[in-house]
């Protein structure tokens, strides 16, 4: 059909919060959103390939005032790029496809937010890993129910089980929310130093301690089951007693106000195993990671 037969009717954008064409602009975006639809490396409930589209589906629905920060997020400017296509072969070389993809839109210029929405864990390494290079005084925010510190986990050390693992080889990480993992894992993050505050923790000034615990420039990494299944069951490791909503918010305000957050990840949401309101809530979990970053008021 020729363009100049499209009738002027409205139609409905379908990139993040439906944004229309000067509000999803890349030129004019404070922030970058790149869908990554893997779940290879799942090794319970599989699904999480269907995460980006629900989280972008959910999104649609979300109001862009955000009362808490008292701001139009939309009007910050987001672009949502095409999906990035998975690499099934091998998990080593998805991790340079998501590198690779990240590194171009963090390296923009001024530097815009740039954000993964998975697909499962794995895609954290590339993504950490991208913005390392532009970032070499990168510290990594992990906030995940499990440790991921294996150094191989199913015949792979590029699959979920390993991404905090692959991370720590190359810039501090803090963990954030681990309530499940492996002898191994413990003895080598006590061996080592790695910084971790399980959960739940009896530190009410976890937030504070977390935030001083990270560099200057942070990448939050979040695989949504450090939530309470109770709240987010729709993931492909449900682990009991996890994150509150409130106290997940708590500690990423407090951390993009003492330190610069130039990038994250959501991942792991797997929507066929949830409600319609599990997408909602990981959309919005993006949607708050992007007004605490972007905020104008600090
Ligand atoms: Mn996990």
């Amino acid at each position: 059909m020729p363009e100049s037969s499209v009738p002027p009717v409205p139609w409905t954008p379908t990139n993040f919060l439906a944004l229309p064409p000067e509000q999803a602009a890349l030129d004019n975006a404070a922030a970058v959103l790149i869908p990554v639809p893997i779940d290879s490396t799942t090794s319970y409930r599989s699904g999480a390939r269907y995460g980006p589209a629900a989280i972008i589906a959910a999104s649609t629905a979300l109001e862009d005032y955000d009362l808490e920060m008292g701001f139009d997020v939309a009007e910050l400017g987001i672009h949502t790029t095409p999906p990035l296509e998975p690499h099934v072969g091998d998990p080593l070389q998805m991790t340079e496809r998501v590198r690779d993809a990240v590194s171009y839109y963090a390296g923009i210029g001024a530097g815009k937010l740039t954000g993964v929405i998975g697909g499962d864990h794995s895609a954290a390494i590339g993504s950490a890993l991208a913005h390392l290079e532009h970032h070499p005084e990168l510290s990594v925010l992990y906030i995940d129910a499990h440790a991921d510190f294996r150094d191989a986990y199913q015949g792979t050390g590029w699959g979920h089980g390993s991404s905090a693992r692959r991370i720590s080889e190359h810039c501090p990480i803090t963990l954030v929310g681990v309530r499940a993992l492996a002898q191994e894992e413990r003895e080598f993050i006590d061996a080592t130093g790695i910084s971790v505050c399980y959960w739940p923790t009896p530190n009410s000034d976890y937030a504070r301690d977390i935030a001083s615990s990270l560099g200057s420039a942070v990448y939050v990494s979040v695989d949504l089951d450090v939530l309470d299944p109770s709240e987010m069951p729709a993931v492909g490791t449900p682990e009991p007693g996890g994150m509150r909503w409130p106290e997940l918010l708590l500690l990423l305000r407090h951390v993009a106000q003492e330190r610069h957050i130039v990038g994250f990840d959501v991942c792991e949401l797997a929507p066929n195993e949830g409600l319609p309101a599990h997408a909602y809530t990981a959309a919005k979990l993006v949607y708050k990671i992007i007004a605490y970053a972007c905020s104008p008021t600090y």
